[in-house]
């Protein structure tokens, strides 16, 4: 295994919850990456199709049906860093694949990522966003507004247009001035962490090098799904509120059970997502 530099976590939960985001975190060594980034092109190489197709997957609960993104979501390097901000009771309530192929017209709009979660507007979901590519503006890194996570949810808009990768193509019915953007810049292995009411986006890939990055949903487990079926994964400490069903993640690629599990997980999101859209069709 190569060696990587200790992870500079000092001061990372005051970052964090001054600007709402806190990058880059170093979690991953190359060895790490190389391993995580093979096991994901091996099931994009090989996928059996049994049910659905493989960005079904890939988009959304990954770690139900792909051991590398169970494995993942539960890293001691993330889930060390997750606790400093979170606390030291974590479940995982989603892990999705944004990855953007060389010269893809593909973006993300600008966006809140708990407006149709159905969770309230919640201070205690943060989300763990791992670059398995070297991730620059050219090839649609995210952006991010500081401080932006101040806001309650604001309005947002449908706007499912072609290349939008959000479910809905929610965009944030707010001008953002680019001149307030940080963009995430990250060497593959390296970490960013978002606050559920960060305001941000990314862009279309204009160079020649696939951008990858998994993100990682961990909640408290006191977040409340009001009163929704949902389910997660525990991924450290205890859970004294019972809020969320929890399931088991992947210990094999694409199981019966695994499968089934994210039949049911993701019908029972689709109910949250789909709450108030005149016309939903999930985009992937
Ligand atoms: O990977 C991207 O480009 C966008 C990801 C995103 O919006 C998120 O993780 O919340």
């Amino acid at each position: 295994m190569t060696m990587m530099s200790a992870a500079p976590n000092n001061g990372l939960a005051e970052r964090y919850w001054r600007d709402g985001f806190a990058f880059p975190i170093p979690v991953l060594t190359a060895d790490e990456v190389s391993h995580f980034r093979g096991a994901l092109e091996d099931a994009e190489a090989h996928h059996p199709k049994p049910r659905k197709p493989l960005n079904d997957y890939l988009r959304a609960n990954a770690h139900y049906v792909l051991k590398f993104a169970e494995d993942l979501s539960r890293h001691p390097r993330i889930v060390d860093a997750v606790s400093k901000v979170l606390g030291p009771d974590l479940i995982c309530w989603g892990v999705e694949v944004f990855a953007k192929e060389p010269r893809s017209p593909r973006y993300v709009g600008w966006h809140q990522d708990i407006t149709y979660w159905g969770m309230g507007h919640t201070d205690h979901e943060v989300t763990a966003w791992i670059a398995l590519s070297e991730v620059t503006e050219a090839n649609g890194c995210m952006r991010y507004v500081a401080g932006s996570h101040r806001n309650m949810i604001v309005d947002h808009v449908d706007r499912p247009v072609d290349n939008a990768m959000l479910s809905r193509g929610q965009e944030i019915a707010v001008d953002i001035d680019e001149k307030d953007a940080t963009p995430v810049i990250l060497e593959p292995g390296e970490m960013a962490l978002h606050h559920g009411r960060m305001f941000h986006a990314s862009g279309r890939n204009r160079s020649d090098v696939r951008r990858i990055g998994v993100a990682i949903r961990y909640l408290r487990p006191d977040v409340d799904p009001e009163g929704r079926l949902e389910f997660a994964t525990l991924v450290r400490g205890s859970d004294h509120f019972g809020n969320f069903r929890l399931a088991a993640g992947a210990t094999e690629d694409f199981s019966e059970h695994g499968l089934d599990l994210h039949d049911r997980v993701t019908e029972a999101q689709e109910v949250a997502l789909a709450a108030g859209a005149e016309d939903f069709t999930y985009t992937r």
